[in-house]
């Protein structure tokens, strides 16, 4: 496969409603969307970092920098060689950054498999058809809000409730929902590491309410932490941010920081590193879900052939389109009795409405070999 052209794309999209993590609110997605023009077919991919570096290091302005001046020529360097097997190894000097690796590898692969005909569920060994939908819900002002929200998210049947925590947004809130929707909701928290080893005692409090985990409580280096918190608190413990790596979801696993892994794509490095993390989740029998970065169609597409994957037993925080966007990139993602439909078509199965994608573009630039 040669490269003709990569286009980068930024595109604005506002969110139906704002959404506040321990991070921070965000009102709208900033997205960087990654275009590979080959002499076989187009690949598109989306990045999943953020305006700003406060979820993870990477962050939209710097993504698109590093991608245009230090990956593509790394990239063009293969000239024909160019198959997305090479990419992470062609990336491989450089450091860190793998949401915006996992972009490049991702339109890659789009553009490889669809000039073979083949979805990226098969190509990952997907061997389901739905992923189980689950919602994650933003942290509100006041406890009624949040009751308000999670009521209209059961209604539209997603089947399994996130609430984001954060200190002095916990125990409250996470005890008004189990007493308002009862003990057989799904229910888990997420913390985004706003809580430190001092707070182990407070956390453990959350045990009387049944969650299913509590996710990335403490600093996303603080892996020895995670550990002994896990022998505090009886919740399972999951990480996100702490693993970027399967050597790190190795190193966390034989520690005994997790019981759970929540796979982000981008987080580590793409969609082939994702797979090894979850053949080594799966042969250490640590339950695997896969989470989100609020994507647009395009990455929830891609996100929900991963989901496929058998090790993913716990339900997603794959969405459908409608629970940030009112006008999603692609064609919109639905939630059928509480899942969705992994796509069939070539490659990762979602490509941007082209009138749409002109309509929210920001920005856009094409780099050359
Ligand atoms: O920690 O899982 C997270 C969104 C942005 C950044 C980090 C996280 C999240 C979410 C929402 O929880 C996931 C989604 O719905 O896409
Ligand atoms: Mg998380």
């Amino acid at each position: 496969m040669n490269i003709d052209a990569v286009e980068l794309r930024r595109v604005a999209i506002p969110l139906v409603t704002p959404f506040r993590t321990s991070f921070g609110t965000q009102t709208a997605r900033d997205v960087l969307l990654v275009r590979v023009i080959t002499d076989r077919a187009e690949g598109w991919a989306e990045c999943g970092a953020l305006s700003h570096p406060v979820y993870s290091s990477e962050y939209t302005d710097g993504a698109e920098h590093l991608i245009a001046d230090e990956l593509l020529p790394r990239l063009f360097a293969a000239g024909d060689r160019l198959n997305a097997d090479l990419v992470a190894q062609l990336l491989e000097p450089v450091r860190g950054h793998r949401m915006a690796k996992s972009a490049v590898e991702t339109a890659v692969l789009d553009a490889q498999l669809k000039a073979a005909g083949v979805p990226l569920g098969s190509h990952l060994g997907a061997t389901a058809t739905h992923v189980v939908s689950g919602v994650s819900v933003s942290i509100y002002d006041e406890v009624p809000q949040l009751l308000d929200a999670v009521s209209g998210y059961l209604e539209s049947g997603y089947r399994r409730i996130k609430l984001k925590i954060e200190p002095g947004w916990d125990l409250e809130p996470v005890a008004a929902v189990r007493d308002r929707f009862g003990s057989g909701l799904l229910l888990q928290v997420d913390a985004n590491s706003a809580y430190t080893r001092a707070d182990a005692r407070h956390l453990a409090r959350l045990d009387e309410f049944g969650l299913l985990m509590i996710e990335q409580p403490l600093d996303e280096e603080d892996v020895a932490g995670h550990a002994e918190l896990a022998r505090v608190v009886r919740t399972p413990i999951c990480l996100d941010e702490s693993v970027v790596s399967a050597r790190s979801a190795y190193e966390a696993i034989r520690t005994g920081a997790c019981a759970i892994i929540n796979i982000k794509p981008g987080r580590v490095g793409g969609y082939l590193e994702a797979r090894r993390v979850h053949d080594l989740c799966t042969a250490a029998g640590i339950p695997v879900w896969v989470g989100g970065m609020l994507e647009t169609g395009i990455g929830r597409a891609a996100n929900l052939a991963l989901g496929g994957l058998p090790g993913f037993t716990l339900p997603s925080d794959i969405s459908a389109s409608d629970r940030y966007f009112a006008q999603d990139l692609t064609e919109p993602i639905r939630m059928v009795d509480g899942r969705i439909e992994i796509p069939t078509a070539p490659g990762i199965g979602g490509a941007p409405i082209p009138d749409v994608l002109e309509q929210l573009t920001v920005s856009r630039q094409v780099v050359k070999p």
